[in-house]
């Protein structure tokens, strides 16, 4: 049940459900006249759709998000992998919104909002999540050394690779700008490439070894390292020549399903390269 304000004179309450999979919003309820001030018809007309709009929208799944940001892209994977309907919000995270900093004072994105109200910031602490509510498609793994060796990759990509690539070329390009931390940093620019060779090369040889970066199981790891890789490729910044055992195997995770949606992304003032969205580069 949910209470709407409606302006100085009503107060609407609505008993009702919504989900985005077959989206249904029971607008049943009753009007309470606040004050005996007459409301023209085509004002609380305007008013009901929009309250009704929002019963559907606070129903739906939302995931506050970057379309450049690594972080959200891994989740909006999982999401995808785990065929779980969901609604992307775009969080500009720096204009450090009121409402956004209540549900995640990190102020960062992604920020996954649940059906029932659950708010969860942290992709990481989305994704163990998910993996616990949904258990259903998993991915981290089977067996237990095989858990352990994804959540250690998903560090490394989150937390290593992160700091050491995606910090220093996304971040000192357009994050620092975003931000108002001034322009980016040679130095950083320089580094950064010259860590994305050995991190291609480490991902090389683990697709060498392995069917997939974890072991014989598509998992987090998979993702994390290509949500990383996605976005820095959106913004032209890897020569997938340097390991052609990091492209096969970034190819066949590219195919899955659930990256066309990552495929489809539009930034302004961003053109992709034209492999971006090749499924066959
Ligand atoms: N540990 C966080 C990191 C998220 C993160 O750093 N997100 C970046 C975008 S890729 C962000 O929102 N940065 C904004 C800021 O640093 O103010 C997570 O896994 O969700």
């Amino acid at each position: 049940m949910t209470q709407f304000d409606l302006g100085a004179n009503h107060a609407l309450t609505i008993f009702g459900w919504a989900d985005n999979r077959d989206v249904r919003c029971a607008l049943i309820g009753y009007m309470v006249p606040k004050k005996r001030t007459p409301m023209c018809k085509n004002d609380l007309i305007r008013r009901l759709a929009h309250a009704g709009r929002d019963a559907i929208s606070r129903a739906m799944r939302v995931l506050h998000h970057l379309p450049l940001s690594p972080f959200s892209r891994k989740v909006r994977l999982v999401l995808a992998e785990k065929k779980l309907p969901f609604e992307l919000q775009l969080e500009k995270v720096w204009e450090r919104r009121p409402d956004y900093l209540d549900m995640n004072p990190a102020a960062t994105v992604p920020t996954l909002v649940e059906e029932n109200g659950l708010v969860i910031a942290d992709s990481g602490v989305i994704c163990e999540y998910l993996e616990e509510a949904y258990p259903e498609h998993p991915l981290l793994g089977r067996t237990l050394a095989e858990r352990v060796e994804v959540r250690r990759l998903v560090a490394w990509f989150d937390g290593k690779f992160a700091q050491e690539v995606t910090a220093n070329l996304l971040g000192e390009k357009f994050m620092k700008r975003l931000l108002g931390r001034g322009n980016p940093d040679g130095g950083a620019l320089r580094a950064g490439y010259a860590n994305l060779r050995h991190h291609m090369g480490y991902i090389g040889w683990l697709a060498e070894q392995r069917t997939w970066l974890g072991g014989d199981t598509l998992s987090l790891a998979d993702f994390t390292a290509a949500a990383h890789l996605s976005a820095l490729d959106f913004v032209s910044d890897v020569d997938w020549s340097i390991s052609l055992p990091t492209r096969d195997w970034y190819s066949r995770v590219k195919c899955r399903p659930s990256f066309r949606a990552l495929l489809a992304d539009r930034v302004p003032g961003v053109i992709p390269p034209a492999h971006y969205v090749d499924l066959d580069f």
